[in-house]
């Protein structure tokens, strides 16, 4: 008992050690479905701004991993390239949701995502322990990517570097899950010449967990999960089958776009379930997968 606890009429703590147990005993059945199953968690740069929500999500990374799962976490940064694009006083631009990414530009998406967000993500989970290990789409083979043109006003254009998802090689990450540790992908791509592309980090995040047969594909954004009619707040879909979401993808918000694609490649690929959960709550992740009514948006076969 803490000091302040002691201070707890006993009968209020008897109902809250009961509500303690309650929670804990809620994760029984989940503990028991998902002991070695292979989760995906899409890690975006807009949930990573806030130091508190950093520090939970790698708490809930180190939380599955002892709970007897295998977590793989893939990560974004786009609003901290922008940041470095900014201080370097270069120009940075996006078209149909992807950014323009020059030679230049792709020097910094590298430096950043592999340099920086990487780095700052494998320190933080590895404050609980030896349990994170960086690895980029450039490891291994891991991802090879194909030039991919942005969809502008029905329109393809020419974007830059910037690739699609061509050919994924698990093995690296397998290595890596199958010692025990935890997986943290940076979505830069060499193409077949070896040129390095950048990737959206929630495509690549849909085509490693197809490639993985991951039983779930875990994204977290900014918003609750998908609204079938945005901005209505009432319009919030808790469960939604792949056929109707593909029928769904053309009229969604640009943002909204890469992630639902990727949960459709996720469950076309095999994925048993894929969520869109807000990264915004601390520890969402430990909520979705733990608990009976789970939050945010699920997508199922
Ligand atoms: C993204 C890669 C990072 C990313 C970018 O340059 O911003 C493209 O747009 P978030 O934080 O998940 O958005 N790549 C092609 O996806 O980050």
């Amino acid at each position: 008992m803490t000091p302040s606890e002691a201070t707890i009429p006993p009968a209020e703590r008897l109902a809250t050690a009961a509500e303690k147990a309650g929670v804990l005993i809620e994760a029984l059945p989940w503990l028991q479905r998902f002991h070695g199953a292979t989760v995906v968690v899409k890690y975006g740069g807009n949930a990573m701004i806030d130091d508190t929500l950093k520090q939970a999500f790698a708490q809930d990374m180190v939380f599955l991993r002892l709970a007897g799962l295998r977590p793989v976490v893939v990560h974004g940064g786009g609003p901290q390239i922008t940041s470095m694009l900014d201080r370097l006083g270069i120009e940075g631009e996006f078209r149909g949701g992807l950014r323009v990414t020059t030679p230049e530009t792709m020097d910094i998406v590298r430096m950043v995502l592999v340099g920086q967000v990487s780095r700052e993500l494998v320190g933080l989970i590895n404050t609980h322990g030896p349990y994170a290990v960086g690895i980029s789409g450039e490891d291994a083979r891991l991802f090879t990517a194909r030039r991919k043109l942005a969809t502008v006003d029905g329109e393809a254009v020419d974007i830059g570097l910037v690739g699609e998802v061509a050919g994924v090689n698990p093995e690296a990450v397998l290595d890596i899950v199958n010692a025990g540790r935890i997986p943290v992908v940076s979505t830069v791509a060499p193409d077949s010449d070896g040129v390095v592309h950048n990737v959206n980090a929630d495509t690549a995040a849909g085509a490693l967990a197809a490639a993985l047969g991951a039983e779930k594909l875990v994204v977290l954004t900014d918003v609750e999960g998908l609204y079938a009619n945005w901005p209505d707040r009432s319009s919030l879909v808790d469960r939604i089958r792949v056929d109707r979401l593909e029928q769904m993808l053309p009229e969604l918000a640009s943002g909204m776009i890469p992630k639902m694609e990727a949960c459709v490649r996720a469950i076309r690929g095999g994925v048993r379930r894929a969520h869109v959960i807000d990264g915004r709550l601390a520890h969402s992740v430990l909520l979705e997968v733990f608990t009976s009514q789970g939050i945010g948006t699920m997508v199922l076969p």
